[in-house]
């Protein structure tokens, strides 16, 4: 019922729907490209740009080399705006590399692939995942030192190829596969992914191969937002029947921790948000309360809470990057044993605080990145169960924008109008109205 309310909303800006499937149809053929280089439309970050949402990309021509030993080059449909693109195109990111071709929710269809590839082929329908996952035989012959906890899932976070991702550079040769058709600058690679380009390559270990039937549209945000949300109520916090829970920011990934809370069974689920044209879309969500911090005047939210819930929360759950409001979230929590999640990034410079006595009297202070999700394993089985109906995409999507009106999405973002804009990568399949 919540997905047909919310699709019907969907605002198209200057999306011809009609002409989509052609467009996709036609990527199914373009196995006469591999081995060479590919001229297509990017949207490039040059520069930083504090004001991100003021037309901060430009759409521009790249050329696309082909993938090396143990890539995939990717013809990328869909691609999402998440916050983090955001927080890296305003420079808060230490990470952030420039010039780069920014985007890491996504989905699409591999072109063609690298030398000793063995897990996908042309034709596949692949996620992205800015979380790798190696292959067994590395975790076998320790190929890293992660690779001990990895496989006996203490951890989602495989380093084989975390440093060259974190590089903007693949690994085989230390070099990215863009550059600008127009200057002949090399272009970085963002996250392992980069899906605003039209064609991407991507190391094998980022290649979540999901079935055939599965539509790209939709299915691209299961690779960061949905993921990280969903994943960190039932990976992380492991939230049980009956839990008292508090959600700090309702943007997509704080929305899909609400639902997953909801799913859990937990009895109450307070958002939290500056923003109260957020309340009636949390509610939807599954909130029982909403509460507006800055309706309290100087009294910290976290008082609030606790007094709310008789004693705190049992679970919260920080989705905004703001390191005042992590405090907040874990003082929120019961004395004894309640667990606060950070999900939301912060700017270079920031850190957490707290009086360890906060600690000392049982809160836990934990953290996700993806939800705890192992990518290329689990990504199919968030798409079945998708496709199954027992997960839904389609109330996280408000607006529809082709690669052209790229930053229009940004702005949409910044102005709090928007959860996840699609954009439609095959400028054929749209106007520019
Ligand atoms: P978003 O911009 O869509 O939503 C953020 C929400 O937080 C908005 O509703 C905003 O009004 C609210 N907010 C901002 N400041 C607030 C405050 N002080 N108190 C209460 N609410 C406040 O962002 P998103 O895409 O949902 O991402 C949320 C965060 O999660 C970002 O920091 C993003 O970088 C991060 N993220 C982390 C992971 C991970 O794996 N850990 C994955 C995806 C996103
Ligand atoms: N590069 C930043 C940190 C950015 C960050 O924490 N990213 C999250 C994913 S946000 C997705 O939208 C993450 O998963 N981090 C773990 C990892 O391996 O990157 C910094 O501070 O340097
Ligand atoms: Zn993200």
């Amino acid at each position: 019922m919540l997905a047909v309310q919310r699709a019907a909303r969907v605002a198209t800006l200057g999306l011809r729907r009609a002409n989509v499937a052609p467009a996709l149809g036609r990527a199914l053929s373009q196995s006469a490209t591999a081995g060479k280089p590919i001229e297509c439309d990017a949207a490039i970050a040059w520069e930083p740009k504090k004001e991100y949402w003021k037309d901060a990309l430009t759409i521009e021509k790249v050329i696309v080399d082909p993938p090396g030993p143990g890539e995939v080059r990717v013809k990328i449909t869909h691609a999402a705006l998440c916050h983090t693109d955001a927080f890296t195109l305003e420079g808060s990111d230490p990470e952030g590399l420039f010039p780069a071709v920014l985007g890491h929710e996504a989905a699409g269809i591999v072109e063609s692939v690298g030398e000793g590839v063995t897990t996908v082929k042309p034709g596949d329908k692949v996620i992205p995942c800015y979380q790798a996952e190696c292959f067994e035989h590395d975790q076998h012959s320790d190929h890293c030192p992660r690779c001990r906890g990895y496989r006996v899932g203490k951890t989602n976070l495989c380093g084989k190829i975390r440093p060259y991702t974190g590089a903007g550079v693949m690994k085989s040769d230390g070099k990215p596969r863009f550059r600008s058709a127009r200057t002949g600058e090399a272009l970085y690679h963002y996250m392992g992914v980069s899906a605003f380009s039209q064609y991407t390559v991507l190391h094998e270990e980022s290649c979540a191969k999901i079935r055939d039937d599965a539509p790209l549209e939709t299915m691209n945000l299961l690779g960061c937002g949905l993921a990280t949300g969903w994943g960190a109520v039932q990976n992380t916090a492991k939230v049980e029947p009956e839990s008292i829970c508090a959600i700090f920011g309702m943007g997509t990934v704080g929305l899909a921790v609400i639902e997953a809370c909801k799913r859990a069974g937990a009895k109450q689920i307070i958002g939290v948000d500056l923003d109260d044209n957020k309340k009636s879309l949390a509610e939807e969500f599954g909130v029982t309360d909403f509460v507006n911090p800055t309706k309290f005047g100087d009294r910290p939210i976290q008082e609030v809470l606790v007094e709310m819930t008789g004693g705190g929360v049992d679970y919260s759950f920080d989705c905004t990057g703001n390191v005042k409001v992590m405090r907040s979230a874990l003082e929120a929590c019961h004395i004894g044993w309640g667990k606060s999640v950070v999900i939301g990034v912060a700017g270079a410079g920031q850190e957490i605080s707290t009086r360890p006595f906060q600690l000392v009297t049982g809160r836990v202070w934990m953290g996700t990145a993806f939800g705890g999700f192992k990518s290329r394993s689990e990504v199919p089985k968030l798409v079945d169960q998708c496709m199954a109906g027992e997960l839904k995409v389609d109330p996280y999507i408000t607006h529809q924008v082709n690669l052209s009106n790229i930053n229009r999405a940004f702005e949409l973002m910044h102005n709090g109008e928007s959860l996840r804009t699609v954009i439609y990568m095959d400028n054929d399949a749209t106007n520019s109205a």
